[in-house]
């Protein structure tokens, strides 16, 4: 494998070269949603001339990459649809008209396009109806690119796959160190947008899904207050912490989608969603995208255990560097906290979490399976039973599914589950609750993904954004997570650590030997 993923890479170099932005006045490659519609505007670039760029950049890179599992028969319709009503003057206001998105593939479209979470099980089930938030993003007029690839299952078939793999979309891979896999699960939207195959894409996470392939891929994820964005539609993990949330290249361009789905609409999005509204500022989120975003906020420093970089000493100086950038900002940084429990938050099995994930995969995706118009699955029991039958690759069957075979096992939320739900409901409030109140916190940071357990537990969001580049080129980020509904904070915080710091660079598709030697191809 290694050495046809090198032959590969010297083949992509002398592709990509000759693929030429769209027009002279507009340069494609890094652009942001503000860019597109500026040229939009101008009339120097339209939807349809972005899809076609795109689509071709997908066929060049995706062989190597991964990260698109389908592409939509229909997005160049869909964006001679938008020019059209540009034309017209009749196009949504907003800025997602014309702009393609690619969703991950547990993300519901009643099209053309297979929605899987990766899985053979699943191709070919024909879904009842649009998610909820493809229908805002349609509204919005957003062009549907294709589906993004993924953990299958969202890293729950089985402990030995590694990250970003899936028996439908293969093994996905890292633009910046070609050999290393991007961190699961919403690997290929995070890759997607990280090589300039699309403008901007949606994720989805439970527990670390959309911070950790954001940080490894060196681009802007969010993950909303569980509830602020519909999960009706999305094949499920567990209700109780699964969130719908944009992966982009920027904070603004994110903000623009997250602005773009949120919000409640029926009894379909859930009670959570239903209490979470009131969480959405009446005029929207893109009022705070401050420049100064970081003057006067409050920013504790989860230093303990997760600031430590013994191996990448270029890691642990960039993030002091980051830190005297925020105070430079007007921020205050209260360090050394510490979280209450914080071993037993990082282990899932002390904590519940991976006993309520067990239980609520199993009856949320019996309750998605059962409303299909039409699948081969019906039940959990049913896909187990798939990849007993279909032995297609012996790579695959080396994997396993493990953890399927553990949920299948479970028989709903039970005492066990009941229990757990409680612990972590303690833990939550003896943990991150009293932390930030006792310090008057308007953020914690971390690492990566290294504290996204916290989060997941309580259903509270985050922000991902890059934070430079380590060892042999592996790019890292910095979370900044806090209470439900901080979402205003977090992107004012969020915005001006971006714009202070503009730690984004785009990948050169170098692997791991080329990035240290500087050799082309080696
Ligand atoms: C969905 O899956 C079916 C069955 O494999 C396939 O024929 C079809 O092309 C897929 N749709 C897209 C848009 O790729
Ligand atoms: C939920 C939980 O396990 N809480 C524990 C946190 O730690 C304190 C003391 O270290 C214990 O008393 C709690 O029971």
């Amino acid at each position: 494998m290694k050495h046809s993923v090198c032959n590969c890479i010297l083949l992509l170099l002398l592709s990509s070269s000759s693929v030429s932005a769209t027009s002279d006045a507009f340069d494609i490659d890094e652009s942001t949603i503000a860019g597109v519609q500026s040229a939009f505007a101008k009339g120097t670039l339209t939807s349809r001339a972005l899809v076609e760029y795109y689509l071709d950049q997908i066929r060049t890179l995706n062989p190597l990459l991964h990260a698109v599992v389908e592409v939509n028969p229909d997005a160049l319709d869909q964006a001679d649809q938008a020019d059209r009503e540009k034309t017209a003057g009749t196009a949504a206001g907003g800025g997602l008209h014309g702009i393609p998105i690619l969703l991950k593939d547990v993300i519901a479209t009643d099209d053309r396009l297979n929605t899987t979470a990766g899985s053979l099980a699943m191709v070919g089930s024909a879904v009842p109806r649009d998610a909820a938030v493809v229908r805002k993003l349609r509204a919005a007029g957003a062009v549907v690119l294709g589906k993004a690839s993924m953990s299958e299952w969202h890293n729950f078939r089985t402990r030995n796959a590694p990250s970003g793999w899936s028996a439908r979309g293969g093994q996905s891979l890292n633009p910046y160190v070609l050999l290393e896999y991007v961190c699961g699960s919403s690997a290929g939207s995070a890759i997607a947008v990280a090589a300039n195959m699309v403008s901007v894409s949606l994720a989805a996470e439970t527990d670390g899904s959309i911070s950790c392939p954001s940080a490894s891929a060196s681009v802007v994820g969010i993950k909303p207050t569980v509830g602020l964005t519909s999960r009706a539609g999305v094949i499920p993990l567990s209700p109780r912490m699964d969130t719908v949330g944009p992966i982009c290249r920027t904070v603004a361009d994110a903000v623009e989608v997250l602005e773009a789905i949120v919000g409640y609409d029926d009894e379909r999005d859930g009670d959570a969603m239903k209490e979470a509204s009131r969480f959405v500022p009446q005029d929207g989120y893109k009022q705070f995208l401050k420049a100064e975003g970081l003057k006067g906020k409050r920013v504790g420093i989860l230093r303990k255990r997760f600031f430590d970089f013994p191996r990448d000493p270029t890691k642990k100086m960039a993030f002091e560097a980051h830190f005297a950038t925020m105070r430079q900002k007007g921020a205050t940084l209260i360090d050394d906290l510490e979280i209450a429990n914080m071993s037993i938050i990082l282990d899932s099995r002390k904590s519940g979490e991976q006993a309520v994930m067990l239980a609520e995969f199993k009856i949320s995706l019996n309750a998605y399976l059962s409303e299909l118009l039409h699948s081969q699955v019906r039940s959990l029991q049913d896909v187990i039973d798939f990849n007993n039958k279909h032995r297609v690759e012996e790579r695959i069957d080396d994997l396993g599914q493990s953890t399927l075979l553990a949920a299948q096992e479970t028989t709903g939320l039970g005492p066990v589950e009941q229990r757990a739900v409680a612990n972590m409901a303690r833990l939550s409030a003896e943990g991150l609750e009293r932390l930030m109140k006792e310090n008057q916190l308007d953020t914690v940071v971390a690492p990566d993904a290294s504290a996204t357990s916290i989060f997941a537990i309580g259903g509270y969001p985050g922000i991902s954004v890059p934070a430079g580049y380590g060892e042999r080129g592996r790019p890292f980020g910095i979370f900044f997570g806090g209470l439900r509904g901080s979402e205003p904070k977090l992107i004012e915080i969020a915005y001006g650590f971006e714009q202070a710091t503009k730690a984004r660079k785009a990948p050169s598709f170098l692997y791991d030997g080329c990035a240290s030697t500087g050799r082309v191809p080696c």
